[in-house]
């Protein structure tokens, strides 16, 4: 027993879960169970895809935008979506996952990237509805991360956060203006909700109970809060705001509980979910295939990005 207390390998555990238990930060340089750099990994992976991906159903709309002002809004909202992406792919390397291999992962299918995106943005509409409740839903899940044990995704999800901030709002705007235009507008802006109400629950992830790995990720302080306790926050703060724009939300379970001092809602559609993360999604191919070759057309960027920092090297070598 005194030589397994004593060993090594159990200072550092015990070390590692003092860190965790007094709510301090684990940095790159501490020792961490394997466990808890693949768990990081595999969700700054997939946040990062998330972010990357994400440029594409509002990219959409680029060309298209009714405005100048518009238009310039959309394309600042598109790169700052690449930018989070390099934060997060940035903060999975401080845990010595490789970018390249972690690139060929998402277009290869074997790493996920969120459900969200794999839905067509049919109208203008669906740029601002984005905004307000995909960016939003962002926020409400992201925010906690903020407090996340790993140090280089916590601190990565200060500048997201704050950014999504901007986001959530200038989406929110542009649907105000819209209900503040014609019944046409009206329309296209309730239209695009009732489409993107329910994918817009489900990016919190499977209920509780069929969520393989919160409790872990909980216990490890990666996680914060469950997937339902974040679901049901982002529903509470989503329905004042839709009253305030004057559309409806498409769930006619929805409703205060007084008791609960929360709303009761009814059920995303569970097994549409997880036909969109096999990758059977209305978009999933479009996605993918847009990635890879997008990822094809930069070879020559890296390629010659590559030469360039070896030629810098040899000359500071003399
Ligand atoms: N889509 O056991 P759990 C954005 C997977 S925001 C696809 O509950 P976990 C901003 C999950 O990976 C969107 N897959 O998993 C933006 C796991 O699979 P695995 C990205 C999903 O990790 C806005 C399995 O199901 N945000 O990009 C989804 O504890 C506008 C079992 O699930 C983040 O990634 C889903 N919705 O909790 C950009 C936030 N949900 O790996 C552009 C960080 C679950 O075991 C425009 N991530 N899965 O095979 C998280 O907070 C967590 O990873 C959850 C899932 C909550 C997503």
């Amino acid at each position: 027993m005194t030589q397994v207390a004593d060993s090594p390998g159990h200072a550092l555990q015990a070390a590692f879960d003092a860190t965790i238990a007094h709510e301090q930060r684990v940095e790159p340089r501490d020792w961490m169970p394997d466990g808890y750099r693949r768990t990081l990994v595999r969700q700054i992976a997939q946040h990062a895809h998330s972010e990357i991906i994400g440029m594409q159903p509002e990219g959409n709309w680029l060309t298209r935008a009714p405005s100048l002002r518009r238009k310039s809004i959309l394309m600042a909202k598109v790169q700052d979506e690449a930018g989070h992406g390099l934060y997060l792919y940035s903060a999975a390397e401080t845990l010595g996952a490789d970018r390249n291999d972690l690139t060929e992962k998402l277009i290869s299918s074997a790493q996920k990237y969120s459900s969200i995106f794999n839905y067509p943005t049919l109208t203008y509409a669906d740029v601002g509805t984005i905004g307000w409740l995909v960016d939003g839903a962002a926020i409400c899940n992201q925010v906690p991360l903020c407090r996340s044990s790993y140090g280089p995704y916590a601190r990565a999800m200060v500048r997201v956060c704050k950014e999504e901030s901007f986001h959530q709002r200038q989406g929110y705007e542009l649907l105000m203006t819209m209900m503040a235009g014609t019944d046409e507008q009206r329309a296209m802006v309730q239209e695009s909700v009732d489409r993107f109400w329910w994918p817009s629950l489900m990016m919190f992830g499977p209920p509780d109970d069929e969520s393989p790995n919160s409790a872990q990720s909980m216990a490890w302080g990666i996680k914060r809060h469950s997937n339902d306790e974040l679901r049901q926050r982002f529903v509470d703060m989503s329905v004042p705001q839709a009253k305030a724009l004057g559309v409806t939300l498409p769930d006619p379970d929805l409703v205060w509980n007084a008791e609960r001092q929360a709303h009761d809602f009814g059920e995303p559609d569970w097994s549409e979910f997880m036909q969109v993360v096999k990758g059977n999604g209305p978009c999933s191919a479009q996605r993918l295939a847009r990635r890879r070759q997008a990822h094809e057309d930069g070879a020559w960027v890296r390629e010659a990005a590559t030469a360039f920092a070896r030629t810098q090297q040899a000359a500071s070598r003399g």
